[in-house]
């Protein structure tokens, strides 16, 4: 891995993912391609940003041959819910860029990172400590570009030889960047309103357990996985990851002993509640720690201590550069 194309870095995973490559490997040879977003500061400034739309194959072939690529972490993707509410687009965007990338990794040689979801599960599959290799039925669109893209995935491995790795992502808590439009992003939002307000209405019921994990763990996988000597791996991609599993009640409670008069009520979405009740509550992750030694930094503590901390100095310099303004 020297020179590494990121699409869909200004999204939740890209902003905090280029950053780490950067450090690593030199702000120089991590390319962020975003395509909605304008990169911020700190992402234009610390290396080299272009406009990329994933569904245009010429234009990302163009991008691997002019800066050289042989790493691509292909981040670019509708999440869950905006995913149902377009279909069509979840699968153009899922499924043809994904298509364009690993024909594009094909012809310039390149390895590939693909993110995998728990949306890759669907209501047939073992809620409790979902298997690696299990039942795949998931019944929404989102889950549909999911297992298609594992599955891709592997076909471009085994059929071309091309270097293709991924995880399956249990709902990422991070708060430098949003998420946009997935179930699990009130276990984001609760921070944002917890410390703004005081309290939270949250659209998922106080009992609905997923996977969950923290960004730093995130970037951490997606990184040691694609470093991993590839005579270690067994599976290649959709390797089950996670680093805590929790409910709304319980991160709520979680926050509530670091901000006592915190308060959460409950006005259910139910297509995000439907949603969330067909994937698994806790994935076992056995394979990515035997395979590569995948291991969680961040249990539920550490991570509401850490996000509380982190956002709360982010709202207090966003009011000082605004105070500075005005
Ligand atoms: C979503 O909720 O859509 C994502 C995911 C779990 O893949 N965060």
């Amino acid at each position: 891995m020297q020179r590494i194309l990121i699409t869909g870095a200004t999204g939740q995973i890209g902003s905090e993912l280029t950053l780490a490559l950067r450090k690593k490997y030199g702000g120089e040879n991590v390319i962020a391609a975003g395509h909605t977003h304008q990169p911020d500061r700190e992402l234009s400034e610390s290396g080299p940003c272009c406009t990329l739309d994933v569904r245009d194959i010429t234009a990302l072939q163009s991008t691997v041959a002019e800066y050289r690529i042989d790493t691509i972490f292909h981040l670019a993707s509708l999440l869950s819910a905006v995913a149902e509410a377009k279909p069509q687009l979840a699968w153009d965007i899922n499924i043809n860029g994904l298509i364009n990338v690993l024909e594009t990794a094909r012809i310039h040689h390149c390895a590939v990172f693909f993110p995998s979801s728990i949306g890759a599960f669907g209501p047939l599959t073992p809620a409790e400590n979902t298997p690696q290799d299990t039942i795949q039925h998931p019944t929404t669109m989102y889950g549909i570009t999911k297992v298609s893209g594992e599955l891709l995935c592997d076909y471009y491995q085994h059929r071309f030889g091309v270097d293709t790795r991924g995880v399956r992502f249990p709902g990422l808590i991070s708060w430098k960047t949003l998420p946009g439009g997935g179930t699990t992003d009130y276990a984001v939002h609760i921070f944002h309103a917890a410390l703004k307000d005081g309290r939270y209405d949250c659209f998922l019921k106080p009992d609905t357990r997923l996977d969950m994990m923290y960004m730093p763990d995130a970037v951490k996988a997606a990184i040691e996985l694609m470093e991993t000597d590839s005579k270690q791996l067994i599976h290649r991609n959709g390797f089950n990851v996670t680093a805590m599993s929790f409910a709304p009640r319980d991160i709520a409670a979680e926050i509530k002993k670091h901000i006592p008069g915190f308060a959460i009520s409950y006005t259910i979405d139910p297509v995000r509640q439907a949603i969330a009740e067909s994937w698994p509550r806790h994935m076992d992750d056995s394979a990515a720690r035997n395979e590569w030694g995948w291991k969680l930094e961040y249990d539920l503590p550490a991570m509401v201590k850490d996000m509380l901390e982190k956002l709360s100095n982010k709202f207090k310099i966003a009011k000082a550069n605004g105070a500075e303004k005005n």
